[in-house]
């Protein structure tokens, strides 16, 4: 994919503030700090365009971010950040799930988990909610540059088993780091435009 022109389009909290243009919408889930505003930053080459933090709890809103004019990324707050108030986690869950019921334009959900932790009990939840909507999605195994390179295809292919057994889903390591797994990434979600 070649990316020429990236930019921040709203940030919303609910669905009369989501873009209405019906383009298609590529969206990451995941926990706190494992890497969804620096995994759209790292696709489309910019540093800053989402912004991070190594602190978790960085993205509280719902940040919609046009790529070539056409589609989005949607970055997501993220789930199981123990430090935030319980009202204030409350707030971010409904956020995402009324996001994931009501959106129809989403062509693809990105969801990322740590390569170097078994899923926890939060992605396992979001992973079936996941699932039991028929959201098409594939599961990323991010921060790949935290384990041996030598290690990484066992540690996919086994975080495969344990989620998706029947391997009907596409599982894939990635990195912002390294930027090695860009391409595969970018070959799934434009198939499915
Ligand atoms: N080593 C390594 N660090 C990463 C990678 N991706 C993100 N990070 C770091 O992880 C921290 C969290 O990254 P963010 O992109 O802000 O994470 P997030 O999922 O958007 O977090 P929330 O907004 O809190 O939900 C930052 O310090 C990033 O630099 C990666 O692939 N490898
Ligand atoms: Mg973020």
């Amino acid at each position: 994919m070649v990316i020429k022109s990236s930019e921040f389009t709203i940030s919303a909290t609910k669905p009369s503030q989501y873009p209405n243009d019906n383009l298609p919408q590529i969206v990451l889930v995941g926990k706190s700090n494992v890497g969804k505003s620096s995994f759209i930053n790292s696709m489309i080459n910019r540093k800053k365009l989402a912004r991070t933090s190594s602190e978790p709890g960085k993205t509280r809103l719902i940040n919609f971010y046009k790529i070539n004019n056409s589609f989005y990324f949607v970055d997501l707050p993220g789930y199981g950040f123990s430090k935030m108030s319980k009202e204030e986690q409350s707030k971010v869950g409904n956020f995402i799930e009324e996001y994931l019921k009501k959106c129809k334009n989403i062509s693809l959900v990105i969801f990322l988990i740590d390569i170097r932790h078994n899923p926890t009990e939060d992605d396992k939840l979001m992973y079936n909610y996941i699932i039991n909507q028929n959201l098409p999605c594939i599961i990323i195994a991010n921060k790949a540059d935290k384990i041996a390179i030598t290690k990484v295809d066992d540690v996919v292919s086994n975080l495969q088993n344990n989620l998706n057994p029947l391997h009907d889903l596409t599982f894939l390591p990635f990195s912002s780091e390294r930027k090695i797994y860009t391409e595969k990434v970018w070959e799934e979600i434009e198939n499915k435009f």
